[in-house]
């Protein structure tokens, strides 16, 4: 197989490869990157478009979809997009056959873009969601989503599994992006909350290393009411559980002060708040928290909201 980018996650996905004894050819933009794998065992491509030609599977992990389509072009139209010189490659047609499995971080528009150009080169596409840090490639604790050729991801399954959990998300290639971005949000939502709450806790002295236990015990706790709530967004009826959204919206004002009166930013929870409030105001303040997903939906695009 082919890795193309050698990050410190396509390090990774290659070093998980070649561990597990697939042959493994690299190539990278910044050719001294491929060398300490290639004393590993793997082999050192002098193009992309020869690492292409060197496998049926091509897997390709570099920064953003804009870097993907950098290294494509330059390995099918033999352009001098790149910035290393003579590592573009006249390699019309070198993708023919073979299977593309994208594992870049994008969106699920730039996953259909990609999958449509694939295509259009007689390939077979996968776009993926890496959901794992590098260090945790190989282990039980990684999951990558996959979307797109079911043929090719039941072909090559058992090489995907060495690099954790592999799971087909279906044929509609924007679909694992899709995942791998909500998962993402969802990260991103809790970093939020956590870092407010050692801000706080840190604003009367409390050390970040002596609050964060709490902190993981209690959003482990809240987390249990998420299957819950889930089934109320997907039925649309949502009882109080005991916390209904208008006592939540008052004792929310709570936060927001305190963390004025300590000198915390409020930036991180204000949106949050004006949520909860625009929940009341639509009438839902009796029912559960879980309400409000359905103001989030109805946020028209591009709404600042929503940016
Ligand atoms: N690392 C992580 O924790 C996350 C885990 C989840 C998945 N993400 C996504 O994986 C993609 C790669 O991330 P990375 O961690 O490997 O990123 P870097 O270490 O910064 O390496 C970037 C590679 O991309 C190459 N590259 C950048 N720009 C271009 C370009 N214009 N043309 C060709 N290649 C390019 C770069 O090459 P070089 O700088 O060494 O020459 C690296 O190989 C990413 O989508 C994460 O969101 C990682």
């Amino acid at each position: 197989m082919t890795v193309i980018g050698l990050g410190a996650m396509g390090r990774a996905l290659a070093e998980a490869f070649l561990d597990n004894g697939h042959p493994t050819t690299v190539w990278n933009r910044t050719a001294a990157r491929s060398e300490e794998l290639a004393a590993r065992g793997a082999t050192a491509a002098a193009t992309v478009a020869e690492a292409i030609a060197a496998s049926p599977l091509v897997v390709i992990c570099v920064l953003d979809h804009a870097s993907v389509r950098n290294v494509l072009d330059a390995a099918l139209g033999g352009t001098d997009v790149l910035d290393t010189p003579g590592a573009s490659g006249s390699g019309t047609g070198v993708l023919a056959g073979r299977t593309l499995v994208n594992l870049t971080n994008g969106t699920p528009a730039q996953a259909r873009e990609t999958a449509r150009w694939v295509a259009g080169h007689g390939a077979e596409y996968l776009d993926g969601g890496i959901m794992a840090v590098p260090p945790m490639i190989g282990t039980s604790g990684s999951l990558v989503l996959y979307s797109g050729s079911q043929e090719s991801f039941r072909a090559h399954e058992r090489t995907f599994e060495v690099l954790g959990g592999a799971m087909y998300l279906g044929v509609e290639p924007g679909r694992a992006a899709l995942y791998d971005i909500a998962l993402l949000s969802a990260m991103y939502g809790m970093f939020g909350g956590f870092f407010h709450a050692v801000a706080l806790a840190g604003s009367e002295g409390v050390p970040a290393t002596e609050f964060t236990p709490l902190v993981v015990s209690w959003l482990n706790a809240m987390a249990t009411a998420f299957p819950g709530m889930a089934e109320a967004i997907d039925s649309g009826d949502h009882p109080s559980t005991g916390s209904n959204l208008r006592m939540q919206a008052v004792s929310f004002v709570n936060l927001l002060d305190t963390s004025r009166d300590q000198g915390v930013d409020t930036g991180l929870l204000e949106p949050m708040g004006a949520l909860l409030d625009r929940g009341v105001a639509a009438g839902l303040g009796a029912g559960d928290v879980s309400a409000v997903v359905d103001l989030l939906r109805a946020a028209p695009a591009g709404d600042a909201r929503t940016r």
